[in-house]
């Protein structure tokens, strides 16, 4: 009852005991408040962006103790060149200052960096750090550390149906096999599977849009809100978000998957 005023759970629980059964296979953040979180210090929006990378280090580590298996990061959407060109700029050097800082911390905690979105239209020097953080990481079989790079759900829905239309117009797939599976695959998520959904989403900075991340992806996920800025967040925070997701009832639609 009344589960509407339990939005901010995650942002003023305390410690919280976890299931380590029911830990979220895939969890996805949208890591909104970096700029938020610098204006109320009287800083300038790069201060927010470069706490929000420690944030990341932060919570890959503690998702990765937890047992998460799929941690997908939105750092940048295909809307964000709008933005300052300073601050644009800033944004595509932080994937080199965090693969020069943070690779190594990677590999000890066996985890495995991937990227999604439309990374050829990145500058060189981001494609590369970006493309050497994956090489370095190859071999890491624990947790997948999925960066949403220059990515935005719409066109990677048009991508994955012009894919489609393309092997049917060439004779390879009948329309009636477009089924869910096929749609899953022609998807940048199908790198992931059998994680391809996230089990639960996470927004922080109090924003309750999901501001086209995973549109086709998030069909039964838990949305969990938090008015906690990105770079306040923190594995505390992140435990809190997954025990909201744990009190939750996941049916999937069916009458109730209760253990
Ligand atoms: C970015 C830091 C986190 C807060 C939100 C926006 C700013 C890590 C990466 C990254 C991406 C790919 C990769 C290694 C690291 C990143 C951007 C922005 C553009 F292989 N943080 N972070 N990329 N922010």
């Amino acid at each position: 009852m009344f589960a509407f005023l339990n939005k901010n759970n995650a942002t003023t629980a305390a410690a919280v005991e976890l299931d380590p059964k029911r830990i979220p296979a895939h969890v996805a953040i949208i890591m909104d408040g970096n700029g938020r979180w610098a204006k109320a210090r009287h800083l300038p929006r790069i201060a927010g962006h470069k706490e929000g990378m420690n944030t990341v280090k932060t919570i890959t580590i503690a998702a990765s103790d937890l047992g998460v298996k799929v941690l997908t990061l939105y750092a940048f959407s295909t809307e964000n060149w709008k933005r300052p060109k300073a601050e644009v700029n800033y944004l595509m050097q932080l994937p080199v200052n965090f693969f020069d800082t943070f690779v190594p911390d990677l590999v000890k905690n066996n985890v495995r960096v991937q990227v999604m979105g439309y990374t050829d239209q990145l500058p060189a020097a981001t494609q590369k750090a970006v493309n050497k953080a994956i090489a370095d990481t190859q071999a890491c079989d624990g947790m997948v550390l999925n960066f949403a790079l220059n990515y935005g759900s719409r066109a990677e829905m048009i991508t994955g149906i012009q894919a489609l239309a393309q092997q049917v117009a060439d004779g390879h797939l009948a329309v009636d096999a477009i089924d869910e599976t096929a749609v899953d695959q022609a998807l940048m998520t199908a790198q992931l599977a059998p994680y391809n959904d996230p089990d639960l989403l996470i927004r922080t900075s109090g924003e309750e849009r999901i501001s086209n991340f995973l549109l086709w992806q998030i069909a039964y996920s838990e949305l969990v809100f938090t008015d906690v800025k990105w770079p306040d967040f923190s594995a505390t925070t992140l435990q809190a978000c997954i025990a909201d997701f744990q009190r939750r009832d996941r049916r999937f639609g069916g009458l109730s998957d209760q253990k």
